[in-house]
């Protein structure tokens, strides 16, 4: 059985970007007129009623700057395009860009998150539910793939801390795991057996309680496009990016250190921690240099992803090199 990693399609990587543009362009194109006004581009539904049309999708409304967001003078930001044409979404195929364009079909609303476990607060609450009272900020962030490619990508989200003290986890709670949705009515690559379905993450508690740690919904100021994990994905901007979840229906609170899909793929690839560091290569590849997607020459990978004055005392006396 042929099981894909993403190390096994890592030369989407290395595959000129315009080669990749054009494969895209050239796919809508034979789609043709019906599908021009189907909207393969599609214009996401929402559940932020108050928002305005933007140019791809829907205005979020009170969207606060944050200092936790990386200066625009310090990197240069991915394009639209580049963010929601160049994804990692294995529920809609392994290519970088079945997502956007297979991705349209999924339905967000109404959306619900199930939460679990060790927490007072058990429930099904609405997306409505979770984001009542948040202040949505936006949170410029280096993104780095475990596949050794980057972006810089300005999310708009609240912090993952907020969303676990509303759900008031009990003191044996120790770890936070993330369920993402399945859906075979709309999702092909969940017939393939790339990993095991669900997709699921897991961080430690204080991890999660991080101010750096947020909850997505949105992406330059509008809707989150479902491509890049509407209505609600996790992102940890220092780690692997495939520990930011998706489409995320289920949070369970938890006494033993979840066990998160890629690590259950290939435990010898892929740990729990996944935190961003360049001295510890994949068995397959470097990771101490990536490839900026729109840049040419490779950038060094930072400690944490550049994040190390930050979060590395989350760390002290961990071996980072067993704890991958
Ligand atoms: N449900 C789900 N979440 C997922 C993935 C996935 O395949 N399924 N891929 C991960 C990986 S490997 C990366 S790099 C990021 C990509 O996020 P982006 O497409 O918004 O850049 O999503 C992560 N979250
Ligand atoms: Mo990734």
């Amino acid at each position: 059985m042929l099981i894909k990693k993403p190390a096994d399609i890592p030369y989407s990587e290395v595959t000129d970007r315009k080669l990749y543009v054009n494969r895209r362009d050239f796919i809508r194109a034979a789609a043709g007129v019906a599908a021009a006004g189907a909207g393969v581009v599609s214009i996401s539904e929402t559940l932020f009623a108050a928002g305005q049309p933007a140019p791809h999708g829907r205005k979020l409304d009170g969207v606060k700057k944050s200092p936790l967001s990386l200066a625009p003078e310090q990197e240069k930001t991915n394009t639209w395009d580049q963010i929601t044409s160049y994804n990692n979404y294995y529920e809609f195929g392994t290519d970088k860009d079945s997502p956007s364009l297979v991705a349209n079909k999924l339905k967000t609303e109404p959306w619900s998150v199930q939460v679990e476990g060790e927490c007072a607060k058990r429930g099904n609450y609405s997306l409505d539910d979770i984001l009542k009272g948040v202040a949505l900020e936006e949170r410029i962030y280096r993104h780095r793939c475990v596949e050794a490619w980057s972006m810089v990508i300005p999310w708009v989200g609240f912090p993952l801390s907020e969303l676990i003290k509303k759900a008031e986890p009990t003191a044996k709670a120790k770890f936070v795991e993330f369920t993402t949705l399945v859906d075979y009515g709309t999702m092909p690559g969940v017939r393939q057996p790339v990993l095991r379905w669900p997709y699921v993450e897991g961080l430690r508690l204080d991890e999660a309680m991080h101010p750096l740690a947020i909850m997505a919904v949105g992406l330059y100021g509008e809707v989150l496009p479902k491509q890049n994990g509407a209505p609600l994905r996790l992102v940890v901007p220092w780690k692997y990016g495939f520990k930011g979840a998706k489409s995320i229906v289920r949070i369970r609170f938890t006494e033993r250190q979840p066990m998160n899909s890629w690590q259950e793929s290939a435990p010898q690839e892929y740990g729990f921690y996944s935190n961003v560091n360049p001295n510890v290569d994949h068995p397959r590849w470097t990771q101490a240099s990536e490839r900026r997607i729109g840049e040419f020459f490779k950038r060094k990978t930072l400690m944490f992803n550049g994040y190390a004055d930050q979060v590395q005392g989350l760390y002290a006396g961990l071996d980072l090199k067993r704890n991958y």
